[in-house]
């Protein structure tokens, strides 16, 4: 199969640390939708990475569809509990917080680089907002706990590092370590896993 996707997506990001900490193979394909001669429109009608394509073809969007099928083809570990309701509802729930901080960063990303005239301040406030909120309400939940959900890595500490790292390329004035001192511990822990260091923007 083969993951299309940049280095600066969020999204792309957490399908990439889905199918490293799986160890899927794959092949990863550098293809912004951005570029004049992006092909991500032939694949996801949507245009938007990540997509993932399978052998027969398949095109699998978007990440949180490409988490979940991913997690299904093998139990190495399991990032989604399969069968306990609660803890799978808990870990689609951080997985859903951290798309959110991704959703709100990208915003205010968007909002920034358009010329200083035609930025909305508003907007840029709002969203920045939301993820300051969000970070809260994410150490509250993490606490002092090893991983998000249970006793093992899943999909929802995947998706919070994943959400983190853009928040550290753009948005490098947010002292989220700072205000969050048990998440900075938890980030550098999950920052020493080959997976996330092989999926680091460069
Ligand atoms: N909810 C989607 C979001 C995907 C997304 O917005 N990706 C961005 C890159 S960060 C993209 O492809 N943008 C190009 C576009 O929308 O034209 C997911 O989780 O995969």
């Amino acid at each position: 199969m083969k993951l299309i996707g940049s280095n600066t997506s969020p999204y792309v990001r957490k399908a990439r640390l889905v199918l490293l900490e799986k160890h899927i193979p794959h092949t990863y394909v550098i293809d912004p939708p951005s570029e004049p001669n992006s092909q991500v429109t032939r694949f996801n009608p949507l245009g938007r990475i990540p997509a993932l394509i399978l052998d027969d073809g398949t095109c699998v969007f978007d990440s949180a569809v490409i988490a979940e099928y991913a997690d299904t083809l093998n139990d190495t570990p399991i990032l989604i509990p399969r069968h306990d309701a609660l803890a799978r509802m808990r870990v689609k729930r951080w997985e859903a917080l951290a798309d959110g901080i991704m959703d709100s960063a990208v915003v205010v990303r968007m909002e920034r680089i358009r010329p200083a005239e035609k930025q909305e301040q508003a907007n840029i406030d709002l969203h920045y907002g939301t993820v300051t909120r969000a970070l809260a309400h994410a150490a509250e939940q993490l606490g002092q706990r090893e991983w998000c959900e249970g006793d093992s890595i899943s999909l929802g500490d995947l998706a919070l590092t994943s959400a983190l790292v853009y928040l550290n390329l753009r948005q490098a004035e947010r002292d989220w370590r700072g205000a969050h001192p048990n998440l900075g511990a938890w980030f550098d822990r999950m920052s020493k896993r080959p997976s996330v260091k092989a999926a680091l923007p460069e």
